[in-house]
């Protein structure tokens, strides 16, 4: 980890704990009625499946918390608990065949062109392996035989405590459940009304690669080595990453002994139990590194944790978690369902109901989600499922797929204001570059750096996953627009110039050496509009793999823009700067095609899928900012886009729809980006609220909480827009904490459908353009002062 990135997280929590004083001390009305409706998930009984468990998270080690009475299941998630291991997989007879292949797709003879990348580009071997559940803490209780009552399973966004309460007869019980940032720990809580009521046996369990044991009369072991299978497709076999989880009970009262490989407790008055997990995974090495001994790592964590009691763990908890979840707040209206359970609420809304409150929740855990699967002490980026996961063998190995999904991830990062999370992928992303770099020179002939479709922990970078799914070369330049965006949200120069920037240099080199002349246009090729297939009129056939596909183009005039903007403010690279500038040039246009939709390859193809999840011909309109209603053309001809996509079945994954909230937000569609916040919630929104691709996958949850705050402000079109899709439905509400590009702080109120007052606060200074409706100002700020406005947008403080 470098000490810019260690530097940084110290800094935001500084700031953090500045925001906390300040908010504490501040008695604004507004405040109390935010308070009154924490955001809250609850139910009136256990999970019975995991998609009806509660996450818990710090960013590394996460869980999922069933609330069972006498049988509690709490499953385990360590982040870089992944199967596989370093290799190179960059297919050697690549860069021999690269020409060939081009030229076949220039000349319209794509299958030709897929069989021989087919034999000499797919990765060597074409797949990875998957992150894996660490395993359960299983906690067996022995209550008096007595009646149940008040049984209530809660997780609180804003405490990051998930806890189970009931009466068995006249005692009332208690667990609490947290994963601790500050002391890097899982901590739970159990305690009764009535002394020594407490029995239970606590136990470690994990299905394979694991001994359990316990150390003493108050700790049980974990020790692991993940075997991997002979799945030459996936890579090696053998012995690979090691892990361990500590757990160590504390009792007070009562007995506290081991038998076989559990702890026993007996009539105890309360119990804290304090678990924390580690592997031999080091970042800086994108690889297992026996240097590391991760039981050591466990007991060192425990030791001082174990120094501290519950009320200072939990303290120390709360203090950190709300200091990040509570920058934001949002009200959608004043009718309050909070009374009602989550799981019949949602079911509410599937039999038709409407609840803005839902929304505004499922706003909230996106935020809740995101901060808990990719924040320090976390060193790796959020995957497909946060850090949340119950299996072996994950659905896609619950992987970083970086042709949408790892994008969308951190789609709610800056705008929601928790840039922090953007901090472990950025470090992931400049350890990639190593062996991305080898893969731009052995694939591609090609300097700088790129990675394809799919990647995981150890920095496989090759082509996989089949051809048709894996051609995406630009894949990589995507990402890097994601540390462009935390520059131009923070304002932070440091950041732009030793972390953002050298890696948005190298994808533009990459690309650079990458295009190719056609009919005097530089395009791409091989490459593919993910994951869409086309009919090639020549033979009558289904193709995916081509040149120039649409996203291509957009990617790069996005990334070129980004660097050479960077290039002026960093006074760096000008020569590189006229190259891309000229590049762009000479990039095709952005057409439309002959039904009035935007062409998602260079030529007027049909589609083979219409409905296809994927549109990333839209690329230009939401995560970019090509199409806007500055572009009149493209802006009607990407409506009809979604049109078509969603009349031939569109956005049937939760990811999908998510990003036809945001791409209907950015259109300024304010009724029907609405409409598709409650698609998402009818369709694809399990009862823990978590998102259904299906199964589970939490890019919808991502997309679906940036999606309601573009809906509320957008900043990417060089102005701050107020509640540029404002539905009918939200009539009365407001939204405080928001961040807008610039580096401001945007808190707004509105009534009757109308704005009623606008806070900005400016944290960087300089000029800040503002519109509403068809109101505009411009004003030129200064660090650290408020703006207040009126619905006009004059100043009034
Ligand atoms: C992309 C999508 C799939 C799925 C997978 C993880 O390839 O097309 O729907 O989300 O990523």
């Amino acid at each position: 980890m470098n000490k810019i990135y260690i530097i940084k997280l110290a800094l935001n929590l500084f700031i953090s704990l500045i925001i906390i004083f300040f908010t504490l001390g501040c008695n604004d009305s507004d405040i109390t009625k935010e308070t009154s409706s924490n955001p809250k998930l609850w139910y009136e009984g256990p999970a019975e499946k995991w998609i009806e468990a509660l996450p818990i998270g710090n960013g590394r080690l996460g869980a999922m918390v069933f609330g069972g009475i006498e049988n509690e299941r709490i499953q385990l998630n360590e982040e870089s608990l992944w199967a596989g291991n370093k290799i190179n997989n960059n297919n050697p007879e690549s860069s021999k065949h690269l020409q060939e292949i081009q030229q076949l797709l220039l000349s319209d003879e794509n299958k030709k062109a897929r069989d021989l990348a087919d034999k000499t580009m797919l990765g060597t071997p074409p797949r990875i392996r998957s992150y894996q559940t660490l395993g359960d803490l299983k906690l067996h209780f022995n209550y008096k035989q007595d009646s149940l009552s008040n049984y209530k399973r809660e997780l609180d966004l804003a405490t990051g405590i998930s806890s189970v309460n009931f009466n068995r007869g006249e005692t009332s019980y208690s667990r609490q459940v947290f994963s601790s940032a500050a002391d890097n720990v899982i901590i739970i809580n159990i305690s009764s009304d009535q002394d020594s009521q407490i029995n239970l046996n606590v136990s470690l369990d994990r299905e394979i690669d694991a001994t359990i044991k316990t150390l003493s009369n108050n700790t049980i072991l974990m020790e692991g080595q993940i075997v991997d299978s002979t799945q030459p497709e996936r890579g090696p076999f053998g012995d690979h990453m090691k892990f361990s989880s500590l757990v160590k009970v504390i009792n007070e009262g009562g007995k506290l002994f081991a038998q076989d490989h559990s702890l026993i407790v007996e009539k105890a008055d309360e119990v804290t139990i304090i678990l924390t997990a580690a592997t031999d995974y080091n970042i800086n090495k994108l690889n297992f590194d026996r240097n590391i001994n991760p039981s050591d790592v466990c007991s060192n964590i425990i030791q001082k944790a174990y120094s501290k009691s519950f009320k200072e763990l939990r303290e120390d908890h709360i203090t950190e978690h709300s200091s990040i979840f509570n920058r934001v707040s949002l009200n959608l209206g004043n009718i309050d369902n909070s009374e009602v359970p989550t799981d019949k609420r949602l079911e509410n809304v599937i039999n038709g109901g409407k609840d803005e409150g839902l929304v505004a929740l499922y706003f909230q855990y996106g935020r809740y989600l995101l901060m808990n699967s990719s924040r320090y002490p976390g060193v790796l980026p959020a995957n497909l499922q946060g850090i949340w996961n119950k299996d072996i063998d994950a659905p896609w190995n619950s992987d970083f797929h970086t042709n949408i999904n790892l994008q969308m991830n951190y789609w709610p990062a800056e705008m929601c204001n928790i840039p922090e999370t953007v901090l472990p992928i950025t470090n992931f992303f400049n350890e990639l570059l190593v062996p991305g770099r080898v893969t731009a020179n052995e694939m591609y002939q090609a300097q700088g750096w790129m990675i394809h479709h799919v990647t995981d922990p150890f920095g496989r970078t090759g082509l996989m996953d089949g051809v048709g799914w894996g051609t995406s070369p630009l894949a990589g330049a995507w990402m890097t627009l994601t540390f462009w965006r935390h520059y131009q949200f923070t304002q932070d120069k440091l950041y732009l110039r030793e972390e953002a920037y050298p890696i948005m240099r190298e994808a533009a080199k990459f690309i650079l050496d990458f295009l190719i002349e056609k009919n005097g246009y530089l395009i791409t090729a091989p490459s593919i509009s993910p994951e869409n297939m086309f009919i090639n009129p020549k033979d009558n056939k289904k193709a995916r793999i081509t040149y120039a596909a649409t996203i291509d183009i957009q990617i790069i005039t996005e990334l070129f823009n980004a660097c050479i903007e960077s290039s002026k403010i960093l006074g760096t690279d000008t020569e590189m700067a006229t190259q891309m500038q000229k590049a762009i040039k000479k990039l095709p246009p952005v057409l439309v095609g002959k039904d009035g939709t935007i062409r998602e390859w260079i030529e007027d193809y049909e589609e083979a899928e219409p409905g296809h999840r994927h549109i990333s011909h839209l690329f230009g309109l939401h995560p970019g900012n090509q199409i806007t209603k500055d572009t009149p053309e493209l802006f009607e001809a990407a409506k009809k886009t979604i049109e078509k996509r969603l009349t031939n079945g569109g956005g049937h994954t939760g990811w999908s729809r998510a990003w036809i909230i945001n791409f209907y937000a950015r259109l300024l569609e304010s009724q029907k980006a609405y409409e598709h916040i409650y698609s998402l919630l009818k369709k694809s929104t399990y009862p823990n609220l978590f998102d259904g691709h299906p199964p589970f996958q939490i890019d919808g949850n991502f997309g679906g909480t940036s999606g309601i705050a573009e809906m509320l402000l957008q900043s990417h079109n060089n102005s701050i827009e107020i509640l540029p899709a404002l539905p009918h439905n939200w009539q009365d509400g407001f939204v405080k904490g928001l961040k807008a590009r610039g580096n401001f702080t945007v808190d707004l109120y509105w009534s009757k459908n109308e704005l009623t007052k606008l806070l900005i606060k400016s944290n960087s200074g300089g000029p800040c353009n503002i519109q509403y409706k068809n109101k505009k100002i411009q004003l030129n700020t200064q660090v650290g002062n408020d703006y207040q406005f009126n619905y006009d947008l004059l100043i009034i403080k």
